[in-house]
């Protein structure tokens, strides 16, 4: 690589330099938990619940004609909307894989999560490489998530398109926080809350949601301290002697497939479930 002289040389552009020149991916190995298994497999959707308390999130199709009406509306009235195919234009959907993230991301070292779910206790975090990342033998139980990802490896963010919602519906359109989420089938992100508007998109592989409405947060448990944003209930295994008042709740489903969008309303209470490996970015707005 030669000498580098760093006052020259921003900190971005020096960590650039040295991945270029790091050696290849050609001998790498991707952990068969990252290989999308045969179509003919049917991966198991959300479980249902006993007492039949779930409805379909609401869709639409990108391709409808008054599908950003649709969007609008639901960002006024603040419920949950599915569009289908929204972000099938966008450069990543076509582009993103496994193989094609380890190529941009090899020896580049990011924050992971080890464990089911972060509200376990033996849930924890660790710092690895995504090679690391991809081949870990234990990698069932990892999980790149919520990393601002496009803050370390900016040109990545050339193949994403920021969803017109988060500027024309938004009373801060110039903050919008854009989060990776790099995982193989089977992560959980336990029932929550966000402060703020989420428009998410699934770039690769399938996702299912659970949803509950912010007047329903009673009957979800909240955990106390730290983690009141957090539902002690397993949404889809619910324990109904200790968690009774969620029997009387009604729930939201949706499965999101690669290309579609999910907009999650601030304080709606959201469980994801990954079906088949999966990347998806979220796009925090207010
Ligand atoms: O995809 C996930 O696992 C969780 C996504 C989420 O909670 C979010 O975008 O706020």
């Amino acid at each position: 690589m030669g000498r580098i002289d760093e006052k020259d040389v921003p900190l971005r552009q020096l960590a650039w330099l040295i991945h270029e020149n790091l050696p290849g991916t050609s001998n790498d190995v991707i952990h068969p938990a990252f290989c999308a298994s045969s179509d003919l497999e049917v991966k198991p959707g959300l479980r249902d619940l006993s007492q039949s308390q779930s409805v379909p999130i609401e869709e639409c199709n990108d391709t409808d004609e008054d599908s950003f009406e649709k969007l609008c509306a639901a960002v006024h009235s603040a419920e949950p909307l599915l569009v289908r195919g929204l972000a099938t234009n966008m450069p990543a959907f076509e582009k993103w894989s496994f193989p094609y993230l380890l190529e941009e991301l090899h020896s580049r070292t990011f924050p992971v999560e080890i464990g089911t779910k972060y509200s376990d206790e033996e849930w924890s975090q660790k710092m690895m490489t995504f090679k690391d990342f991809l081949e870990n033998a234990e990698n069932q139980r990892l999980y790149l998530a919520q990393h601002r990802l496009f803050d370390q490896v900016p040109h990545l963010k050339r193949d994403v398109i920021i969803p017109d919602i988060c500027f024309s519906e938004s009373i801060n359109p110039d903050v919008v926080d854009m989060n990776m989420w790099i995982g193989p089938e089977g992560t959980v992100s336990p029932l929550h809350t966000d402060p703020r508007k989420n428009m998410f998109v699934q770039m690769h592989g399938t996702k299912v949601f659970r949803m509950v409405a912010p007047e329903d947060s009673e009957a979800v448990y909240p955990f106390d301290g730290m983690l009141s944003n957090t539902s002690q209930v397993d949404v889809e295994h619910p324990d109904l002697t200790a968690h009774p008042d969620f029997a009387e709740i009604r729930v939201f489903d949706a499965t999101v497939n690669a290309g579609d969008a999910l907009f999650i309303p601030k304080t709606w209470w959201h469980y994801v479930r990954s079906v088949t490996p999966s990347i998806s970015v979220s796009f925090w707005f207010d």
